[in-house]
């Protein structure tokens, strides 16, 4: 069955590259602890695709919410998730932990 192996590694071929496409955006990170991120102010390249991922080592579930990257997602307690950002322009968005807003503050610098 030449025609099917030629289409399973067909298959595979392409899980390769779509892999590949996402590992090749640069990820950075975010911890939640206390109610705080850290760090407080992260810089990121401007003018390409990254992955922000967020840690949560808090028991409790928080909220990363940023108007100005138009982003809002529940992180669960002792949990992260990964976020697809930008190409962003050069400049500053802030973020917050909306279920904790008077402690859990931070910005990202896109330069
Ligand atoms: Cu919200």
């Amino acid at each position: 069955m030449p025609r099917y192996r030629f289409s399973i590694s067909a298959v595979f071929g392409l899980l390769f590259f779509s892999q590949s496409a996402v590992y090749a955006e640069d990820a950075y990170t975010l911890t939640i602890k206390d109610h705080q991120f850290a760090p407080a102010e992260l810089k990121v390249p401007a003018g390409q695709k990254i992955k922000l991922v967020v840690i949560n080592e808090d028991g409790t579930p928080e909220e990363f919410e940023s108007k100005s990257l138009k982003r809002e997602k529940v992180v669960a307690g002792k949990s992260r998730i990964t976020l697809s950002l930008g190409p962003l322009h050069p400049g500053a968005y802030d973020f917050v932990g909306e279920f904790h807003e008077a402690s859990a503050k931070g910005r990202i610098v896109a330069e």
